[in-house]
């Protein structure tokens, strides 16, 4: 039988900002309500940010954290997955520090280096609900986000070694899958690890299916497809094409805001549940089973929520 399809949801990422959709959750209270809805809706893991709740900025501190993770644990039983990409500009101190204060079951980790370029987003809109928005897009054309050896194995070792945290591993193309391979050689990697393949940022990997099923390919080569799971994501428009496409082929997927505004041409998603519902409704629609948190845990080797610090 098919292994069931895990679904992972990311409500509000730190790339979207607040004049981009009115949908998308900024406060704490609209960072959990989001939440509970995509892990009722069938999402199993909940990839998170934070935002200032007065901004819209991406928010590193621990605090703002803290006023939705509790909330999101007492409602679902759904694996909390805190971002370390954070915001770009943020330091790698500032990435870590929410994760390393509540301990989660998983965290995301980048895998290399790269230029990761927004800005094309500028052109879409002439006014803007913030000053910081059009700034920090704008920043994007010289920026550099930074994902050394020396920060990833750092990364590996106080969140994975030190709490027990394991690792959604971000790969935006396909050097990530060999900086992925030199940490498992190392010993600092095990298996059964999450790889997260991302395409469609300017910077990485284009939305192309020929690339998708490379470094499928190319990952079942270096890792062995019994030691690792897969799961796909893509920016924008390509969304729900490349996850669908994942499904087809056994991997698992990703659906949220943080990836796209969008539930179809020109339309925007009126919450991420819609997103995940849109995706629940096609995997069921190929025959295929959604996984529950329980499988996603027994899957991935998680501690469990009951080891958490919120
Ligand atoms: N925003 C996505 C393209 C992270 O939070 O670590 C990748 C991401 C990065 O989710
Ligand atoms: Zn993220």
């Amino acid at each position: 039988m098919a292994k069931s399809v895990i679904i992972t949801c990311a409500p509000t990422g730190g790339i979207h900002t607040p004049t981009m959709s009115p949908h998308l959750p900024i406060t704490p209270q609209e960072i959990w309500k989001a939440s509970i809805d995509a892990a009722e809706a069938g999402a199993s893991i909940i990839h998170l940010h934070a935002r200032d709740p007065q901004t819209g900025k991406p928010d590193p501190r621990p605090e703002t954290f803290m006023e939705f993770l509790p909330v999101i644990k007492q409602a679902t039983d759904a694996v909390v997955n805190i971002s370390t990409g954070g915001g770009l500009g943020m330091t790698m101190d500032e990435r870590l520090k929410a994760a390393t204060t509540a301990s989660p079951e998983m965290a995301s980790l980048n895998m290399g280096s790269m230029n990761f370029g927004i800005f094309p987003m500028l052109e879409k809109y002439s006014e803007w609900k913030h000053d910081w928005e059009p700034e920090f897009l704008e920043m994007t054309k010289d920026f550099i986000f930074p994902n050394t050896f020396k920060t990833i194995e750092y990364a590996l070792k106080t969140l994975g070694e030190g709490h027990g945290t394991r690792f959604e591993f971000e790969c935006y193309d396909l050097g990530h899958l060999y900086n992925v391979k030199w940490f498992v050689d190392k010993g600092l990697i095990k298996p059964p690890f999450f790889i997260q393949m991302v395409f469609g940022i300017l910077g990485g990997a284009g939305a192309d299916l020929d690339n998708l099923m490379h470094m499928h390919n190319i990952a079942n080569k270096l890792f062995g497809e019994e030691n690792y799971e897969w799961s796909v994501l893509a920016a924008g428009r390509n969304q729900m094409p490349f996850a669908t496409q994942s499904a087809m082929l056994g991997g698992n997927l990703r659906v949220g805001l943080e990836d796209s505004l969008y539930i179809g041409p020109k339309q925007l998603a009126t919450s991420n549940a819609e997103q995940v519902l849109k995706i629940r409704s096609i995997i069921e629609n190929l025959g295929l089973q959604v996984a529950t948190p329980a499988e996603a845990r027994a899957r991935l080797d998680l501690k469990g929520n009951d080891q958490v610090k919120f």
